[in-house]
């Protein structure tokens, strides 16, 4: 089983600014800490980080040809604009999860609308890293039942 962990823009200056919203650890450590989860969960996982929504659009396409079975996605703010990374998630019906570091819905109004929440299987948020740990073992689990049911 193959997952492709996705985080938007700025999300590469976590442990640099707003620790206080976002934790002291940087997005390096995000990546052994997703590393090491999937090591232990023996599911093998691409990371990518983006600040550009079209490249964003362009990593979802491409996981449909590369036969990825389930999508780990923080938009960062995209989340709350991007039709176009729902579109696509929606397009190519790869099973995902939303997860966010803080809570958006305890924070400004804004952030309470989240545009992939209408397509993915769950959505993970105020629980820091952890939420992405929580992520791959739902899709790992999703994915193992779906595949059962053929
Ligand atoms: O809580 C989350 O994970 C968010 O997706 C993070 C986004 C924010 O726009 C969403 O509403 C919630 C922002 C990511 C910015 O990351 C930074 C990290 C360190 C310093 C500055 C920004």
């Amino acid at each position: 089983m193959k997952v492709l962990v996705i985080n938007g823009p700025n999300l590469n200056f976590l442990g640099i600014r707003e620790p206080d919203i976002y934790g002291a650890q940087t997005y390096a450590q995000l990546i052994s800490f997703i590393e090491k989860t999937c090591k232990q969960e023996e599911v093998e996982v691409e990371c990518l980080q983006s600040n550009h929504e079209g490249a964003i659009v362009d990593a979802i396409q491409q996981a449909y040809f590369d036969h990825i079975d389930g999508i780990v996605i923080n938009p960062a703010a995209y989340t709350h604009t991007s039709v176009a990374i729902l579109d696509a998630l929606k397009a190519v019906s790869i099973p995902a999860v939303e997860v966010h570091l803080s809570d958006i819905y305890e924070r400004e109004a804004f952030r309470h609308i989240s545009y992939p929440s209408l397509i993915c299987k769950k959505s993970i948020y105020g629980k820091g890293f952890e939420g992405y740990r929580e992520a791959i073992i739902f899709l790992k689990e999703y994915v193992t039942k779906n595949q059962d049911t053929y």
